[in-house]
């Protein structure tokens, strides 16, 4: 086994936290409190090579390994998550999706710009009624000769109206349930797509959430993603893989939320002491450590198995179901140890508490993850 990091995965992971700490922690703040995201800030991303990391250079992206992307959303999620959802989806599960399972025209067409910043990505899958029971897909793709007309809504879709390059999952036979789904390359400005009112979201507040109406929308059949029916698979394979970033977002969001847990734990007195010097303090920091380090390990061997070319659905499931984990209470506990400082925005612990909840719920709740994991060691 060899737990050192190459040169460059170091210089990758040095690259992102200057990154975070030079653009994005200024505004992070003020963007929780307009949820809003400055494209600006997401070009930047994009000339950085944040955008398309795996994605082979031939298409605009960076060539690196899964290792090397978990590396950098752990670097951008303990400043700010919303900025690292942006780069979750676009890489996971729109770039990835289109790289593995698309034609030559479609990764020649589209990856180029959304590995660069010029375009960017959403992934459109849940439904009003099909999120975790996914293969309930309503919405229709119906084909019609050298077309298929879309009609239906999307809901909870990250990037919402700041993508305008849209993977639609949409059922074209019904009457062959989830053989009959396939995935379609929509984008924005197709007559009869409509974007939803933005989301007033709980956390990832930067980051734009909206629902999405297809009213009889034309889709050009050479926009079907891989052979007809193929539809669900894709969905489940690039979110086997987006659960990795999802599980490295909830890692860097625990990570952030305990250094700052630390440095004040180390500035803060009481009773004449520093409280990192109260057990009751100091205990909770090695807890939170000792978990954070544990959930590291777990992220990381899932995207080792990635990149091996291994199996990684169950490596990836554990790694979210338990980071998300170690999110959630590591946040509560940097705010509690916080005090009432915790409670401030000024702070961030409190953003980061909000933050973690969404790790626990998209791309599979941890209900969902355990399911994955129970078929997967039962089977
Ligand atoms: N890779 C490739 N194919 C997969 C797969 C994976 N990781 N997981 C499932 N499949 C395939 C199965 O092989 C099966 O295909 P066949 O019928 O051809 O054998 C098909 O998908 C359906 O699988 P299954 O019968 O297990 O479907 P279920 O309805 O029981 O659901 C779960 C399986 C619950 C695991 C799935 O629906 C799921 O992951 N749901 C959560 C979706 C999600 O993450 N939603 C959040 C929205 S995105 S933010």
């Amino acid at each position: 086994m060899d737990f050192q990091l190459t040169d460059e995965q170091q210089m990758i992971r040095q690259a992102a936290r200057d990154f975070a700490q030079t653009e994005l922690l200024s505004g992070v703040i003020a963007r929780d409190e307009s949820q809003s995201f400055p494209p600006e800030l997401i070009q930047k991303m994009g000339n950085l090579g944040f955008l398309g990391m795996m994605v082979d250079p031939k298409y605009g992206g960076s060539g690196l390994d899964t290792l090397s992307y978990v590396l950098t959303m752990e670097e951008l999620s303990k400043i700010d998550a919303s900025a690292s959802v942006i780069v979750s989806v676009n890489n996971s599960l729109v770039c990835w999706g289109l790289e593995a399972f698309g034609s030559e025209a479609q990764k020649e067409k589209y990856l180029s710009r959304l590995s660069t910043g010029d375009s960017l990505g959403a992934f459109c899958l849940s439904e009003p009624e099909a999120g975790s029971d996914a293969t309930s897909q309503k919405t229709t793709a119906i084909e019609k000769g050298d077309h298929y007309i879309l009609n239906g809504t999307k809901n909870w879709i990250t990037n919402g109206n700041s993508a305008d390059t849209y993977l639609v999952i949409a059922q074209t036979h019904p009457e062959k349930g989830h053989h009959g789904i396939n995935v379609f390359i929509v984008e924005k400005g197709m007559e009869g797509f409509k974007i939803g009112p933005k989301e007033n979201k709980l956390g990832i507040r930067g980051s734009d959430t909206h629902s999405l109406l297809f009213n009889d929308v034309k889709v050009p059949g050479e926009n079907r993603i891989g052979e007809d029916g193929s539809g669900f698979r894709f969905a489940m394979k690039t979110l086997a893989g987006g659960r990795i970033g999802i599980a490295a977002q909830a890692l860097g969001i625990a990570a952030g939320a305990y250094e700052l847990a630390k440095k004040y734990a180390k500035e803060r007195k009481s009773f004449g002491t520093e409280i990192c010097n109260h057990q009751a303090i100091a205990f909770k920091l090695a807890d939170m450590h000792t978990q954070i380090e544990a959930a590291r390990y777990l992220v990381y061997k899932a995207a080792w198995d990635k990149d091996q070319g291994k199996n990684y659905d169950l490596s990836g499931a554990m790694a979210k179901l338990y980071a998300s984990q170690v999110a959630m209470d590591t946040t509560v506990e940097a705010v509690q140890i916080h005090g009432g400082n915790g409670f401030v925005k000024d702070y961030h612990v409190e953003r980061m508490m909000r933050d973690a909840k969404i790790t626990q719920i998209y791309e599979g709740t941890n209900q969902i993850q355990r399911v994955v994991i129970g078929r997967k060691l039962l089977k």
